[in-house]
């Protein structure tokens, strides 16, 4: 023989496994089950809550759910749940909130999040913070050990006027404790501009070298107390539940 033949292809024989938007999707829809008609729903913002926009869609359609409200936590989700027929709210008119569905950037073991990788940090706390329940939904990437263990960025959302000096005093708290490096979010790899959100501010993104050690509350008050600090996107104790996603299935952190 001129030409051996081809070996079996090993990509053809191994098993097949689910992409990441697929379990994305898998937790999103699981979360979804938890919708009942007559809620006023929290609508996240991300890649994964858009499959659970998606769904909330479909089975509007199919008549399957009835007098939803849903109050998103994003311009962007504002245009996704419109154009698939989510009828659409504010916190004025309902300030308590039945079940928030969100994505999230990290999650550690008690529950605690990163968000606002997205940017859209501020509304979703809100408005996931005045929701009776709130399910958070995730592939498995996003587990991390310690919050800001991940290497990626912890955000802050600041109001524009003086950001440098808010940024400085941000970097200045953790001076002598965690290794920490603070970043002004651009609009885009390739646009220098400043990131802008959807209430008009920047972002600070903070990056740990080996995530944050000291009391998250503790953190967060401190975050808070800077002037010209908006909010920041660590969410401590405000997952009632997270439906994560992985290869083996799918698990529920309670
Ligand atoms: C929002 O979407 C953010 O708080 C978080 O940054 C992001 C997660 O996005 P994805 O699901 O695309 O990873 O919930």
């Amino acid at each position: 023989l001129l030409f051996p033949e081809k070996p079996p292809s090993s990509a053809a024989a191994a098993a097949p496994t689910m992409s990441q938007e697929e379990l994305k999707k898998k937790a999103a829809h699981q979360a979804v089950e938890l919708v009942e008609s007559g809620m006023v729903l929290g609508l996240g913002t991300g890649s994964t809550a858009a499959h659970a926009l998606d769904r909330i869609g479909e089975l509007l359609r199919q008549g399957k759910l009835r007098d939803i409200v849903g109050i998103p936590t994003s311009k962007k989700t504002e245009a996704h749940a419109a154009a698939v027929g989510i009828p659409l709210s504010d916190l004025g008119a309902h300030p308590v909130v039945d079940l928030s569905i969100d994505g999230a950037d990290e999650v550690d073991p008690e529950l605690n999040l990163v968000k606002g990788r997205g940017g859209s940090l501020l509304r979703e706390k809100m408005i996931e913070g005045a929701s009776r329940r709130f399910v958070v939904i995730v592939d498995e990437t996003k587990l991390v050990e310690r919050i800001g263990g991940s290497g990626l960025a912890v955000p802050v959302e600041v109001v524009p006027f003086g950001w440098q000096l808010t940024m400085g005093r941000l970097k200045g708290l953790f001076e002598g404790y965690e290794a920490c490096e603070a970043r002004l979010r651009r609009a885009a790899a390739a646009d220098d501009r400043p990131f802008v959100t959807d209430n008009g501010n920047y972002v600070v993104d903070l990056y740990f070298e080996d995530g944050i050690r000291r009391d998250l509350h503790l953190l967060s008050d401190q975050i808070l107390r800077i002037t010209g600090v908006a909010e920041h996107g660590v969410f401590i104790g405000m997952a009632s539940s997270v439906i994560v996603a992985g290869r083996d299935g799918v698990s529920v952190m309670e």
